[in-house]
């Protein structure tokens, strides 16, 4: 790094000092703390996705989002040339960058990381870096953090995108890099497009007036809500009806959205009794999850309908569509290829759901939780379903499948067109413009999902009872430092410290059909518990019991 840029950084870098005694790391997407500790931590991301962006020869994206926390909290999410997440490889360096506390020592650990990386900071063409951020007030002033930050890398410049939903931004880097149209207006007129096309190829028997057919939808007081708005006047007749925008009084993620629903099972504020029996969806504070609930009569529980039943029902109409494609063993010449259809889950999807999957004869992987993780491992199928039970997810379908899907397009068309076979290759097309792409989107998956109720004509009830959920349970405990656990095997065993997973055998092994593992959370400064077993009383006895070891392992013995 030469004399000139050294001092660039130095200079820029004087003006955000990191915050004393405080580790920041990246953790499961992002950096994520409370927003006043942030602003050296964006600023050097800043740098870091200048040097990115310089490396790949691609655009990059930030996102200034703390997604499902607290309003308090904010955070950085990295969008990588492809829409993904920051390739896994960069974020040792962005944990140290995050936590170095000299400027000099910040110079000389970029200066190094160049060379190691060999990114040719001497000849920068150009460095393009989409800038986006969620409703936080605090975000305005941590966008101005990595604006400078990118600044002060020589030849960088940045588009400030606005306010916008942390999978639009991720959809809009991977459509620059792929030279497609990529600005909000194309993100909403994909979407619709693709939806109303999906519409469209319902067969004729199956249509049926849904004048009075609503979805309600939470949008967590933030983002997602002001912009389902506009998406859904361009989708036709389908009826939305949006709750908790963010131009509302109500405070972001409190008491609302999908994180609030899926967790507490409970009914979010702006919801009650008028709404039993209708189709309800939550969305988080940045509209990357979705999940749909029905209010039960008492008006303040519901009936949970979580990212594993979005997954089953996509994956239920994946291969239906696939099954229609399939040639019989009669027509000549029979198309050999088959394209292979994964499930990707983690520990915490619901065990009734996997077993449904696997009865389908589906292959389910599961990895660690963090769509960074599912996202890798779903892209190694030919269509890949990932979903977190939080309702994170989307499908992949991959360049072979996608040209595949073309030529039989235009085989069909010009053979038999408007057949149920040629109609799922136009299904599937129409999926794979549909369903984000770079990562789980609420306001694409909401589209998938309604336009599948349609062509299925299933009421959110029915979609329900695919399976039965086994109960289960989330709790979080505080304790002294999260890192101290180390997990194993996609999270399903705890290796440190030493003696918890014995204890927490040993608890597991009382209760009928139980199923528990712990897990330190890389969003929140918590030990996440899950438990499942027979029934709901049993669930929450042995999440309480474990919570009560981990307090003992870990905590602060508040519990003892
Ligand atoms: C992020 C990740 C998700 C993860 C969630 C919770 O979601 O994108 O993959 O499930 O955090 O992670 P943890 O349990 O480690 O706190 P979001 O919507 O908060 O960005």
């Amino acid at each position: 790094m030469n004399q000139e840029q050294s001092s660039l950084v130095l200079q820029s870098s004087s003006n955000f000092s990191p915050p004393k005694g405080v580790k920041l790391s990246y953790g499961t997407a992002g950096f994520r703390a409370d927003a006043t500790l942030l602003k050296s931590t964006v600023h050097r991301v800043g740098i870091l996705a200048a040097l990115r962006s310089i490396q790949t020869k691609s655009v990059i994206g930030l996102m200034i989002t703390a997604s499902h926390n607290q309003v308090s909290d904010n955070g950085i999410k990295i969008a990588d040339p492809n829409g993904g997440m920051l390739s896994q490889l960069w974020e040792p360096f962005a944990d140290s960058l995050a936590n170095v506390a000299d400027p000099f020592e910040l110079v000389q650990l970029i200066s190094d990381f160049v060379s190691k990386e060999i990114i040719p900071l001497d000849n920068v063409r150009s460095a393009e870096i989409l800038l986006g951020r969620d409703t936080r007030p605090s975000g305005e002033y941590l966008l101005e953090a990595a604006k400078q930050g990118i600044s002060s890398i020589k030849g960088a410049i940045y588009h400030d995108m606005g306010i916008l939903t942390t999978p639009q931004l991720h959809w809009m880097v991977r459509a620059r890099n792929m030279g497609m149209n990529s600005t909000e207006h194309d993100y909403f007129q994909q979407l619709s497009h693709s939806y109303r096309c999906l519409v469209e190829l319902i067969p004729d028997e199956k249509k049926v007036s849904k004048s009075n057919d609503i979805v309600v939808v939470d949008g967590a007081n933030g983002v997602g809500g002001d912009k389902l708005e506009i998406l859904r006047e361009l989708c036709g007749d389908l009826s939305i009806e949006v709750r908790n925008s963010s131009k509302g009084e109500g405070v972001l993620n409190k008491g609302v959205g999908a994180d609030f629903v899926q967790k507490e099972k409970v009914v979010p504020s702006g919801f009650g009794r008028s709404d039993v029996g209708l189709r309800c969806a939550s969305f988080d504070g940045d509209a990357d999850r979705l999940v749909y609930f029905l209010v039960q009569p008492d008006s303040k529980l519901i009936d949970l309908v979580d990212g594993d039943k979005i997954l089953s029902l996509f994956a239920h109409f994946i291969k239906e569509q696939l099954d229609a494609l399939k040639d019989n063993e009669l027509e000549k010449p029979c198309d050999p290829y088959h394209p292979r259809l994964g499930i990707v889950q983690t520990a915490y999807a619901n065990g009734a759901s996997t077993a449904y999957l696997k009865n389908l004869g589906l292959d389910v992987v599961l990895t660690p939780t963090g769509v960074k993780y599912l996202h890798e491992k779903a892209s190694e199928y030919d269509i890949g379903i990932y979903f977190e039970a939080n309702g994170h997810g989307t499908i992949l379908f991959s360049d072979t499948v996608l040209s595949w899907l073309e030529d039989r397009n235009s085989e069909l068309s010009s053979a038999c067109t408007g057949s149920e076979k040629h109609k799922a290759a136009l299904r599937l097309l129409a999926v794979s413009k549909l369903i984000n792409q770079a990562v789980g989107d609420a306001l694409s998956g909401l589209l998938l999902v309604e336009a599948i109720l349609l062509h299925t004509g299933w009421s959110i009830q029915k979609w329900n009872e695919l399976y039965k959920d086994l109960p289960s349970r989330q709790l979080k405990v505080k304790v002294v430092d999260r890192t101290a656990v180390v997990t194993a095997k996609a999270e399903t065993v705890v290796v440190q410290p030493a003696g918890i997973q014995e204890a927490i055998d040993t608890a597991t092994a009382k209760y009928r059909h139980g199923r528990c593992f712990i897990r330190p959370s890389g969003t929140e400064d918590v030990i996440r518990v899950y438990a499942e077993a027979a029934t709901q009383e049993e669930t929450d006895s042995l999440a309480n019991s474990v919570a009560k070891l981990v307090d003992q392992f870990l905590g602060f013995g508040s519990s003892q």
